[in-house]
Formats: structure tokens, C-alpha cells, sequence
């Protein structure tokens, strides 16, 4: 669609005009030229309107299972389009897609493929149908997984539903435009030109209540980033009124202490009203001209916004609006507010408004039948094939009447889903179970691959391809010199980011206290001031946005390292490391990517909220980042140099209580690598298999050694990384030399240690090798108690790992081993 520059100032029009185009150079528009831009984008506005009216129909007919649309919502995002440059990032939500279309990264036809959840990735760029519709992208990655040049096109992060989840990341991908323009050295021509880029979010008004929101705009004032965020205010959250919402029904008024001054930086804030097209197209251009010059954060309060067909398709807005509200919005509307301003100001004759609208709906009827049609396509062609599988089977079964009724059901579909063919299938063969293997195995064989074909399109690129690789990749041991000596485990660490900081100029560490004290435990000591507070910087107390600074910056090239400062604290930041980093290469069939690295260190120390290891938590909700509990600090060392290789997502949680034990300094730091997915044995044996991690194989170490005192000849096994867990089977190989398998964990009950369980037991089939019942010993169920006692009474203990392993070897051969 052809789309003309903007004016820069609104006025009394004259012959020609100053204008900016999209690269920000001055050009000259003729009043023609300025008319037709202004018509473009009515047609524009109503090619989006339309869509969101027939996306309504599609739902509510039955061919779309749910719709969320930006009817309302159209004219700020054309004003907003028109400063949105190369380069720069959006990271909004579900009401942006005229904003979409205006970029040239949606159109009727792949919006109406989203609606249908088509899993091409060609027709439907966003998510290839994984995400409901209203959830945008662009690619930042091709299809090998390798970076596009994000400055030669304009980018959208890709949305979530969580509302208010699309702050965090906002933050950092503002950020990076800091770091690249404060640190020149970096060279990365494909993220930035000299950190011009803007970051751009949008956000509902009822979801500026979330935490998220304030934590992010707090966070974005004290760094002062390019981030200009847009709230689109309709004065309702679903049903709910801005009254019980927000203070004073304004977001901009209670943020107003937010606003900079001469001497105080902080954010500009404007107002502004959502039907007011000159007002919206200068509001963009001062936000975007701040942001892009002085990297000044800007609040845009769009208000007297409406919702013309009502939050979504679930429910209908007549039902909390009264007769007053629904007139206002329809007065309100912005597209008729447009439309009014083009004539009262006869830019626009109502004649070619109307022509516009009727060559609108024309184009969206078109591309919604097109859609549907393409849409359907590939599954009506796997109907069919099925069908002549099927048929053959009517003369062999004696369940000929059965058989027929679902051949029937399936031929007679003349709108099929996936799921309609594959269970026919099913279901023909459970009506088969009298024929012989020769006779079903076409079906057999057509079931099997059908499957493996969708697991291309829903369960796919969780991981990415590189992390694939990278299980099988070779290991660099650590190397170590003659008479090196022991040093405590925070030196290696600490000598270890620094070789890091040194070879990668776009790593970065932060987080609370990582700065100028270099980390509560001395892992960074001394780091800022070698390497800068920018790339070694303190952050405010805040976990969700440290999350957030580190997924965006690593979306644009940068590679973060975020410290969450303890374990415990990691869940103020796993909701937005499970609803963001952990799905993003999913959601997106692997067209983005964040790889960000969260440090951490936890496990056993003090008390409740210094000694918690909700790992089961941990590997449950961040399915798509490596989770990787290393048992002393040359194993972490060596995760974050072979993290650096890859591009997936993890999680290294280091031992709190293992800072300063002893252990030898490696010669070549900042290259040894501990492999990802590989147990080691760090005690061989053949009575038990005693499988634990981290803090706790101290104690396991120290428990197999009193048993050796009884003859009983435990194996010990480090898992090391919980996911990806055990690659070799090594465990299963193990269970198979001892028939016996005991997991010590210092989780809850059914936490990390069911997990470890299922892996080995289900995963690994490992349950034919055992004699004895797999058995597991955990903390209890309370959080941990304070002090030493709290400790021996909270997590398994030497006595309780001895007393464990015993009682398996005693119910085994009580005659060797009696009963305690
Ligand atoms: C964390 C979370 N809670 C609840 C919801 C359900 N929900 C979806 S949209 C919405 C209202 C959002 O209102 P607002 O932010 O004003 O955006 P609008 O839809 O009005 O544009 C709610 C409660 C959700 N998606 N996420
Ligand atoms: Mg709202």
C-alpha cells in the first residue's frame, strides 16, 4: 500500500509544505500530494475496521474459534506509523493491528489467516498459527535460525496475552538502543545506527494496574531509554470502568510526578485525544523526536478511545455500557471523527470517502474468502487421502457398518479440521481391531506419519536449532597449569566473566548489587571498573524488569547476562521468563529469539527465603530454556563460556553455600565449556544409584562414604543440567549395573525430584533394570526453617541420605544388611 509522508506541523496549508518522510528527510509535499496521503490513510483506517467487522462474522459463523480486534483503536496507530522507523521495535498487544498493516507487516489476507490459525508460516507470518489472532510479529530470524538485518525493516516483538507481559522486554529493547549508542565498539550493523532506534510499546488502560507496568515505567525514567509507550484508553478493562482501575481514572495524572523538569530527567508525558488526527500525528512526531535524539522516555495517554464491537467475541459490551456510553462511542468513534474532519476541512469530498469504503470492503471480503480457501486447502487434500486409505478397509472389516458411518462422517465434512481427520483415522482403526497387522498397516502407517507431520506444525522449535546442536557439540575441559593454586569458587567466577567481558564486548551483567560491589557474593568484584557501568551496572530491586532488560536487549543482538540475586527472588521474575523467553522461539516458529542468560544461586544457605530450591517449579514453567544447576563454580564457569556459543535461553543457578569452598583455577578461562545435558559420575559403585545436584551431592558424597564403612557401594551421578536432562541414558546405564535408584533433592515432595523420577523411570525406561522400588528423598513440604536445626529438619541430611540408601539395601538382602 502506498502510504505518503507525514506534515510536520498542521496549520493553514500552503502551496507546498515541509514534511519528514519514513527516513527522516525533508521533502516537499504538494496540497494534492497531502490530500492523498490523508485519504490513504482512511483507506487504511477502514480497511482495518472492515476487517475487524467480517473477523467478528468469522467467529461468531463458526469458522474462527475466537477474535480480539483494534476497531477503535485505528487512528492513533496511523499516527504512530508514521515515526516508526527501520530498526525500531514495537512490543504491544492485541488492539495494534492497523499499526500492523500501516508497516506493511499484516494485510486482510494474513489477518484473516491468523483469525483461522493457518499454520503456514507464508500466510500467516506471525505464528504460524500458534498464537490466537491479534498477536503480532515480524521475523527477526530466518529460516535457519540466523539474524536478519532488523535495520532494514521495521520490527514487532512478538505479542503475549498476559496483559502487561509485553512491558519487561519493552524496557530492554529500549535499552539496547542506550548501550549501543554509549558503547560504539560494538559492532552491530544488523541492531543499530548509533542507537537511534525507538522502542515503542502499547498497553490497554486497565492493564497499566498490573505491577509490570509501574515496575517498567519506575525502571525506564532512572536509565532514560528510548521507549515510547502508548496507552490505548478506552476507559474499560473487559467490563470493568477505569474507576476500578486506576487513581483518579487517569493514568497520565497520577504518573504527572513522572514528568521531567529543566534539571530532573524523567519521562515526557502527553495527552491526548484518540479521535483527534492533527493532534495524534504531532504527538508522535515530538515522542518520536525525543526518544530518537535525546533518548527521553515518553508516555502517550491516548484517550476517549472506543470499542466499537466490544472487548472481544466473547462476550458483547451492551451488557456493561449503558445507553449513554454506547451513544458517546458511537459519536466518538475516531474512524467517524476522521471522516467528518476530512470534509468539514474538504480535504475529502464525501464521495470519495465512499468510494474508498466500498473499494475497502470489496478488498476484505476478497481476502477473507481467499484465506478461508487457503486455509482449508492442505487439510481438504489430507481428507482425501485418508479417505482412499480408508475405503479399502470396508471389505475386509466385520465392522463394515461401523467403518462406513466414519467414512461417511468424515466424506460428508465439507469444512474439516485437523483434528476431524486424524480421529476418523483413529477410530477406524479401533473399529479394525478384528483385521490382521497386513490389512491396517496402510492405516497404521498413514496415522504415523500424519502425526509426525504435525509435529512440525504445533510442537516444533521450542528449542532452537543451534541448541540442538549443541548437545552433541565437543566439551573443552578446563586446563590447568602445575601448582595452580586453590582459590575460593567466587575467584574462578569472577576471573572468569572477566575473560568473558574481555572476548565478547556485547555481554553485559547486571542486577541488584552487581556493580559496584560486584555481586553480594564478589563474583563481579572489580568488574565495573574495568569494564564500565554499563556493562557491569547495579539495577534497582526489581526481578520481573531486570527479566525484561535482559530479554530485550538479547532480541537485538545484545547478550545479557541478568542476575536475579537469589533463587528464592527468581519468582518475581518466572512469570516473564515462563510467559516470554521460555515460549518466544515457539510462538514465533522460531523467527525470534532472546538469548539471555539469568544468573542465580540458591539451594540451601538460611531461613526460608535463602534456601529455596523450588526447582520442580523452576523446570515445569521454563520448558524452552536450558535449566542448569551446576555443584561448584568451575562447572558454572564452564556453562557460561559454552552458553556463549549458543543462542538458547538458560538458567544457571550457582550454590550459595559454595562461594567459598576451595577449588583449582583453570588456565583457559572464558573457553573450557561443561556440556549441557550430560551427567557425571562422581563416585562409581554397584549396590544403588544415588542421583542428586548442587549443594546437596556434598552431602551425598559425604553419606556414600560412611556407607563404604557398611559395604554398601553407592554410584553418585551429578545430573548438572535439569534440561536438558541425562542426553547419554547414563542414569539408565548406571540403574542397569545396580538395579537401584535413589534421588536426593532438596525441592518440595513431587518437585524436581518427580521430575528426575520420570525422566529416568519413563523417559529412560529404566524400570526393567530395577529390583529395588525407585525411591526419593526430598526436603519437606514447608518452606526451610532458619538456622542449623531448620536446616537438618527442613533438607535431607547425611543421616537421612544414610538412612535412606540402608533401608533400600536392607529390604533387598536383610541378611547382609539388618535393619537399624
Ligand atoms: C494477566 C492477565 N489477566 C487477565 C487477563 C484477561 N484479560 C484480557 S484483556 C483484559 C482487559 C484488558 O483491558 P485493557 O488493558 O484496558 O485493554 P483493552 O482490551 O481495553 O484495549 C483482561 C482482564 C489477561 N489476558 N492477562
Ligand atoms: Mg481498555
Amino acid at each position: 500500500m502506498h502510504r505518503l509522508p507525514i506534515m510536520v506541523k498542521f496549520g493553514p496549508f500552503h502551496k507546498t509544505s515541509k514534511v519528514l518522510n519514513f527516513e527522516g528527510l525533508e521533502t516537499v509535499l504538494t496540497f494534492e500530494d497531502f490530500k492523498a496521503s490523508l485519504l490513504s490513510d482512511y483507506r487504511l483506517a477502514y480497511l482495518s475496521r472492515q476487517c475487524s467487522l467480517l473477523g467478528r462474522k468469522e467467529v461468531l459463523t463458526g469458522k474462527a474459534k475466537f477474535g480480539i480486534f483494534g476497531d477503535g483503536k485505528e487512528l492513533p496507530q496511523l499516527a504512530w506509523s508514521k515515526v516508526f522507523q527501520n530498526g525500531d521495535f514495537r512490543s504491544g498487544y492485541y488492539r495494534d493491528q492497523t499499526f500492523m498493516m500501516a508497516i506493511g507487516a499484516l494485510n486482510p489476507e494474513s489477518f484473516f489467516a491468523g483469525l483461522y490459525a493457518h499454520t503456514d508460516l507464508d500466510a500467516e507470518p506471525m505464528s504460524a498459527g500458534r498464537q490466537m489472532g491479534g498477536h503480532f510479529a515480524t521475523h527477526s530470524l530466518d529460516q535457519n535460525g540466523n539474524w536478519l538485518n532488523l535495520m532494514e525493516q521495521k520490527n514487532s516483538s512478538a505479542d503475549l496475552s498476559p496483559t502487561g507481559a509485553q512491558m519487561p522486554k519493552l524496557l530492554g529493547l529500549a535499552q539496547a538502543s542506550k548501550i549501543y549508542r554509549a558503547l560504539p565498539e560494538i559492532t552491530a550493523p544488523k541492531f543499530t545506527e548509533g542507537g537511534s532506534e525507538v522502542a515503542w510499546g502499547t498497553i490497554g488502560n486497565a492493564s497499566t494496574s498490573e505491577g509490570l507496568f509501574f515496575e517498567t515505567i519506575n525502571a525506564a525514567g532512572v536509565l532514560q531509554v528510548p521507549m515510547v509507550i502508548s496507552v490505548w484508553d478506552d476507559t474499560y478493562g473487559i467490563s470493568v470502568h477505569a474507576k476500578h482501575q486506576t487513581t483518579k481514572e487517569s493514568i497520565s495524572e497520577i504518573l504527572s510526578g513522572f514528568q521531567r523538569s529543566q534539571n530532573n530527567p524523567g519521562f515526557e508525558i502527553i495527552q491526548v485525544k484518540g479521535w483527534d488526527y492533527p493532534a495524534l500525528v504531532g504527538a508522535y512526531e515530538s515522542a518520536s523526536e525525543l526518544a530518537r535524539t535525546k533518548h527521553i522516555p515518553v508516555l502517550i495517554h491516548v484517550t476517549e478511545l472506543t470499542q466499537p464491537q466490544g472487548h472481544s467475541t466473547s462476550g458483547s459490551h451492551e451488557r456493561y455500557k449503558n445507553s449513554d456510553r454506547l451513544s458517546w462511542e458511537n459519536e466518538f468513534d475516531c474512524l467517524t471523527q476522521f471522516k467528518n474532519w476530512l470534509i468539514q476541512k474538504e480535504y475529502c469530498t464525501q464521495q470519495q470517502l465512499s468510494h474508498v469504503e466500498a473499494d475497502c470492503e470489496q478488498e476484505v471480503n476478497t481476502a477473507q474468502k481467499s484465506a478461508w480457501k487457503a486455509y482449508l486447502a492442505p487439510i481438504l487434500e489430507e481428507q482425501k487421502n485418508l479417505l482412499h486409505v480408508l475405503t479399502p478397509l470396508l471389505t475386509k472389516t466385520s465392522n463394515k457398518a461401523f467403518v462406513e458411518t466414519s467414512i461417511n462422517t468424515l466424506k460428508e465434512n465439507k469444512t474439516p479440521i485437523r483434528k476431524d481427520v486424524l480421529t476418523t483415522a483413529r477410530k477406524v482403526l479401533r473399529q479394525c481391531h478384528d483385521l490382521k497387522p497386513i490389512d491396517k498397516s496402510g492405516l497404521h502407517d498413514w496415522i504415523e506419519t500424519y502425526q509426525a507431520r504435525q509435529f512440525d506444525n504445533y510442537s516444533s522449535f521450542l528449542y532452537s536449532v543451534q541448541s540442538e546442536q549443541a548437545k552433541s557439540s565437543a566439551v573443552v575441559p578446563p586446563v590447568y597449569a602445575d601448582g595452580t593454586p586453590q582459590v575460593d569458587g567466587r575467584v574462578i567466577l569472577r576471573d572468569n566473566f572477566e575473560a568473558l567481558l574481555s572476548k565478547y564486548p556485547e555481554v553485559l551483567i547486571f542486577g541488584e548489587d552487581a556493580g559496584v560491589i560486584g555481586d553480594v557474593n564478589q563474583g563481579l568484584e572489580g568488574l565495573q571498573e574495568k569494564f564500565g557501568p554499563l556493562r557491569v551496572a547495579d539495577t534497582g530491586i526489581r526481578e520481573a524488569s531486570i527479566i525484561g532488560q535482559g530479554i530485550g536487549m538479547a532480541m537485538r543482538g545484545l547478550r545479557p547476562i541478568a542476575e536475579i540475586q537469589y533463587l528464592d527472588y527468581v519468582l518475581y521474575g518466572l512469570q516473564i521468563m515462563s510467559d516470554d523467553i521460555a515460549t518466544l522461539h515457539y510462538r514465533t516458529k522460531g523467527r525470534q529469539k532472546a538469548p539471555l542468560i539469568v544468573r542465580t544461586r540458591g539451594h540451601r544457605l538460611e531461613g526460608i527465603w535463602h534456601s529455596g530450591s523450588p526447582m520442580g517449579g523452576i523446570v515445569n514453567l521454563l520448558r524452552g530454556m536450558f535449566i542448569l544447576v551446576p555443584r561448584n563454580m568451575t562447572q558454572a564457569a564452564g556453562f557460561y563460556n559454552h552458553l556463549m556459543l549458543i543462542d538458547t535461553p538458560a538458567m544457571v543457578v550457582e550454590c550459595l553455600n559454595g562461594y567459598r569452598l576451595k577449588e583449582t583455577l583453570p588456565e583457559n578461562l572464558g573457553s573450557f565449556t561443561t556440556p549441557f545435558g550430560e551427567v557425571e559420575t562422581l563416585k562409581s559403585g554397584t549396590d544403588l544409584t544415588i542421583v542428586s545436584y548442587g549443594s546437596t551431592l556434598r552431602l551425598v558424597l559425604e553419606a556414600a562414604q560412611e556407607l563404604s564403612t557398611v559395604n554398601i557401594n553407592v554410584e553418585v551421578i551429578d545430573i548438572q543440567s535439569l534440561i536438558p536432562f541425562d542426553l547419554n541414558q547414563n542414569i539408565k546405564k548406571s540403574v542397569a549395573k545396580t538395579n537401584r535408584l535413589l534421588v536426593v533433592d532438596e525441592d518440595v515432595p513431587g518437585g524436581a525430584s518427580a521430575y528426575i523420577l520420570d525422566a529416568v523411570i519413563n523417559g529412560q525406561q529404566a524400570f526393567e533394570y530395577l529390583d529395588s522400588a525407585p525411591q526419593t528423598l526430598t526436603a519437606k513440604e514447608h518452606r526451610p526453617a532458619y538456622s542449623t536445626d531448620g536446616d537438618y529438619f527442613s533438607k535431607p541430611s547425611v543421616d537421612d541420605i544414610f538412612e535412606k540408601a540402608y533401608a533400600i539395601m536392607n529390604e533387598a538382602n536383610p541378611a547382609q544388611y539388618p535393619a537399624l
